[in-house]
């Protein structure tokens, strides 16, 4: 049995994947005898309602300066984010000089709308790399983790901050402690906190298995966020699903009391109870349908090799690492990983060491099939691969369920 990251409380595990490479760990041939493992297993603290990893692998071994991912690699996330941006702007009062941090900036990708009008605004990007994107496009980046030290810091140096956002980094972060502390401390008495994460609900409803992996140390919920951030006398004002990265939950907070709060925060709760998602049954249904997920996978993609046929992997996601190492999926069912992103072509997927080629290797010849592992792009995937269809290309799919199609 172990203890609850958050509250202390007992935890018992649901999943365990066993010894997993890190996640955005691609690497070169000469890395495979060398690379390092770490266990994964995800378990639920009945107490706080909290979905989360048993063993979180230190932060810095993840993100460094050779980080592979950047937000701005998908056209409709960048456009998701600046639609948020132009919310958060347009609730600031511009005459009062004000100030906007953004938690785990990455490339700058939410930040820019905020730059090109002259707001004031300081992105925290422990990735080196990515944060150095972010500068080159005009964002003031601090390469920092962000704790209740550098909070202070932020707060004694620029001041408060009126908006605080962060958007897929807070369940990345293992010490949620010091996290709320440092919003105590840098927001603004009737500051505003938005944040964005993949949404438990979503990823039990989905079997999305594929979001369990080493960055990912917790999977928020509501009634998890509620009481996390209760301690620091801040509260859930409004809470809204966005369709993007398979299901996500948009928490607006504010100290208690500050703000109306909104229905959806009542109407999220109810949908909550009602489905379980508090209760320990939910998450042990969910390991069975994981279960039977990997088990039907692997049956096709054999299938598949035995006939000789050819699949070629679509995104060398994060995700995919998890896939293809709980799956045992190896080199000889998949060709190779078409992605976009420069900084992982050339590599080896991390732990089944599948590699990772140039999109335009995908279109010089098309393969029989695509394993998905971008499934949350697909709006955006599938209206830019029109020629794979028209070739007689098909798309192989395990999220919600697999299947070809
Ligand atoms: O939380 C996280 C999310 C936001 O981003 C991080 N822990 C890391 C990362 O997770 P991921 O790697 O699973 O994210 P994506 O956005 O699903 O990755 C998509 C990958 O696919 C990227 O490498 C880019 C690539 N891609 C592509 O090759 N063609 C993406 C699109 C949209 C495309 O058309
Ligand atoms: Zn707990």
């Amino acid at each position: 049995m172990s203890c609850c990251l958050l509250c202390g409380g007992a935890i018992r595990p649901f999943l365990e994947f066993g010894p997993m490479p890190i996640a955005n760990g691609f690497l070169r041939r000469e890395g495979f005898a060398s690379e390092s493992r770490h266990d994964l297993s995800a378990g639920f603290c009945e107490s706080c309602a909290m979905m989360q990893l048993l063993d979180p692998v230190p932060a810095g071994l993840m993100f460094h300066d050779r980080y592979p991912f950047f937000t701005s690699s998908s056209a409709r996330m960048s456009e998701h984010f600046r639609r948020l941006a132009g919310t958060v702007l347009k609730r600031l009062s511009r005459d009062a000089d004000p100030f906007v941090v953004e938690i785990g900036s990455n490339d700058g990708t939410m930040l820019q709308p905020f730059a090109e009008v002259g707001i004031r605004h300081l992105g925290v990007e422990p990735s080196g790399n990515v944060a150095d994107a972010a500068e080159a496009r005009g964002i003031a980046t601090l390469r920092r983790f962000f704790d209740r030290h550098l909070a202070r810091e932020i707060a004694h140096e620029r001041g408060r901050a009126d908006a605080i956002l962060a958007c897929n980094c807070f369940c990345h972060i293992s010490d949620l402690g010091s996290l709320a502390d440092g919003i105590d401390t840098l927001l603004k008495p009737d500051g505003v906190l938005v944040f964005e994460d993949p949404y438990a609900g979503d990823i039990l409803r989905q079997s999305a298995y594929d979001q369990v992996y080493d960055e990912h140390v917790y999977y928020f919920s509501l009634a998890s966020v509620s009481r996390w951030l209760d301690r620091s006398g801040l509260e859930v004002v409004d809470a809204q699903p966005q369709p993007v990265h398979g299901g996500s939950m948009r928490y607006t907070v504010a100290r208690r009391g500050m703000r109306r709060i909104a229905p959806s925060v009542a109407d999220l709760a109810a949908a909550e109870s009602r489905s379980g998602l508090h209760r320990p049954e939910a998450y042990e249904a969910f390991r069975l349908r994981v279960e039977q997920s990997r088990d039907n996978l692997v049956q096709l993609l054999g299938d598949l090799a035995r006939e000789g046929r050819r699949v070629v992997g679509y995104g060398a996601t994060s995700k995919s690492t998890t896939v293809l190492n709980y799956c045992g999926i190896t080199p000889d069912m998949i060709d190779f990983i078409s992605d976009t992103t420069p900084e992982k072509q050339g590599l080896f997927s991390p732990g089944a060491h599948i590699p990772v080629r140039p999109h335009a290797d995908f279109v010089a010849d098309y393969p029989e099939f695509a394993l998905l592992f971008a499934w949350n792009h697909s709006a955006e995937i599938m209206a830019k691969e029109e020629g794979f269809r028209q070739s007689g290309g098909r798309w192989i799919r395990y999220v919600p369920a697999v299947g070809v199609s």
